[in-house]
């Protein structure tokens, strides 16, 4: 195992128990310069602060030199603060930067090309079907998005939400990590983890919002959630949970 797969890589073999494990953060933030208050760096800033792990820039409307610009700075916070940087498209802005990974839609790339690119990086790849999740994991994708699992409207095209249930079939189909979008907020991020998705990623339920009043609601959620999972609790590991939550 590298250094890469020990810290960052979301699937790799745990060589004692050979099982795959995941350590996807459970909370996946996705940035939106139309719904933002204060600029992304900022939102992004704030976020890394309160404790999110992992952050995809995903910008559509504006030129290739403001979104490598933009994925400089951003690289230079998720660094310090030992969390993941992803860019949606973009792959050469991603290699240029050093990203730890990309993220690919099925119209974009081929996910065969992109793992040629990015080998060794994080490549996540949006399904919406059971079809789509195998043929993804098949080309060699290191996590699956899956949504809208609600509906939502921060992506206007994105269609109505395709259901919890979704996610656990196409949980059935795979062992790659899978990130459930679309619509989660603080009411419903549980309901999505009891499905099994290892990660929730969110828009609307943070940016334009307290940054981090909301990012400290959702990962308590989350770790309330996750501490409730295991079976045999070290009181390090509850007071380690704790003041991580900052709350
Ligand atoms: N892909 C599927 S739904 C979605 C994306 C990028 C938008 C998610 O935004 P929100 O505000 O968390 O519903
Ligand atoms: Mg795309």
């Amino acid at each position: 195992m590298n250094s890469f797969e020990k810290t960052v890589s979301p699937r790799y073999t745990n060589t004692s128990s050979n099982q795959t494990t995941t350590n996807l953060p459970k909370l996946y933030l996705i940035t939106n310069r139309n719904l933002s208050k204060q600029g992304e760096v900022s939102d992004v800033k704030e976020a890394l602060e309160s404790g999110i792990k992992i952050i995809q820039y995903r910008e559509k409307e504006s030129s290739e030199d403001h979104i490598l610009k933009k994925a400089k700075e951003l690289k230079k916070l998720t660094k310090k603060h030992n969390a993941l940087l992803i860019i949606n498209d973009h792959p050469k802005i991603a290699e240029q930067i050093g990203a730890d990974g990309i993220h690919i839609g099925q119209e974009d790339m081929p996910i065969k090309e992109a793992v040629k690119i990015f080998s060794g990086k994080i490549i996540g790849v949006s399904v919406s079907t059971i079809e789509e999740a195998k043929q993804a994991d098949e080309d060699g994708a290191t996590y699956l998005g899956i949504g809208p699992i609600f509906d939502t409207g921060t992506k206007k095209d994105a269609g109505k939400g395709i259901g919890l249930e979704k996610i656990r079939q196409i949980k059935k189909q795979t062992t790659l990590p899978i990130v459930a979008i679309g619509g989660i907020n603080k009411t419903n991020t549980e309901e999505v983890l009891k499905t099994g998705a290892d990660s929730v990623a969110v828009i609307s339920a943070i940016i334009g919002k307290n940054i981090k009043k909301e990012t400290l609601s959702l990962l308590k959620i989350i770790n309330q959630y996750t501490l409730g999972q295991k079976k045999t609790i070290k009181y390090k590991d509850i007071a380690k949970h704790i003041n991580n939550t900052k709350i």
